[in-house]
């Protein structure tokens, strides 16, 4: 099978998303990894064109949106679908994936694990008001995709699908720090499916410092010593 070329920054959920998906589909994939900052540049533009990451190449096919091509991986990978049979099931994958994309990414992801683990590395300080007044937002999304997941194993039923694998990357920033931690020990069935996540390969594979080590780029390294 033509080998999967993933475009992206080591550290981003959504890029690590995709390559979970990848890991869990044991296909063959390289990640053409980016430093921080590096998708702003003009060139870019020929990858993404709204310069955001991911983007993925498979022969000649170049896919950008997360949601679009964890979709593709899925149909055109062999294996077991990570999408249930069951319409209902599957209307639960979808509306994860695009709950994550304006929730959790928004709510949760840009503001308190933004400043609680990006900003330090671009050298500068959190911006603590948004992290105080980030708090209850981030107490709904992780209440609701609590309610969601409810006494399953995954968030669509028995079996891990691309829901679990599009919000795990995310939630899994909040074990790092103080505020993430105490939000998720509210939510003791939250906290334990993010821990039978963590013992998963995939996410073992593809955890931040994983890709860094299998890319040689060190997104974790400060920028100003970088440069
Ligand atoms: N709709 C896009 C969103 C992707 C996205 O927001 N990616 C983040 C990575 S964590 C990004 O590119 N952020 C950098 C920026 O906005 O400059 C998708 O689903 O792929």
């Amino acid at each position: 099978m033509t080998e999967f070329t993933l475009h992206g920054i080591p550290g981003s959920p959504y890029v690590r998303a995709v390559a979970l998906t990848l890991e869990e589909k044991r296909v063959r994939w390289t990640l053409a990894a980016i430093p921080m900052g590096a998708h702003r540049a003009p060139d870019y533009l020929a990858v993404h064109p709204f310069q955001k990451i991911p983007t993925l190449d498979h022969g000649d096919f170049r896919l950008y949106e997360t949601h679009a091509i964890l979709r593709y991986l899925d149909r055109v990978c062999p294996g077991a679908s990570l999408v249930p049979d069951d319409p209902r099931q599957a209307a639960r994958v979808d509306q994860l994936i695009s709950l994550t994309n304006d929730y959790v990414a928004h709510q949760v992801s840009a503001v308190l694990s933004y400043n609680r683990r990006i900003v330090p590395l671009l050298g500068g300080m959190p911006d603590e008001a948004a992290v105080a007044s980030g708090i209850e937002p981030a107490r709904r999304v992780l209440a609701e995709l609590a309610r969601l997941l409810g006494d399953r194993p995954f968030f669509a039923g028995e079996t891990l699908s691309l829901g679990d694998l599009m919000v795990a990357p995310h939630l899994s920033f909040l074990p790092e720090y103080g505020e993430g931690r105490n939000l998720l020990a509210e939510r003791p069935n939250l906290a334990a499916w993010l821990e039978r996540m963590e013992t998963r390969a995939s996410m073992q594979a593809t955890s931040w410092d994983a890709l860094i080590a299998k890319t040689g780029v060190d997104t974790k390294r400060p920028i100003a010593a970088a440069a």
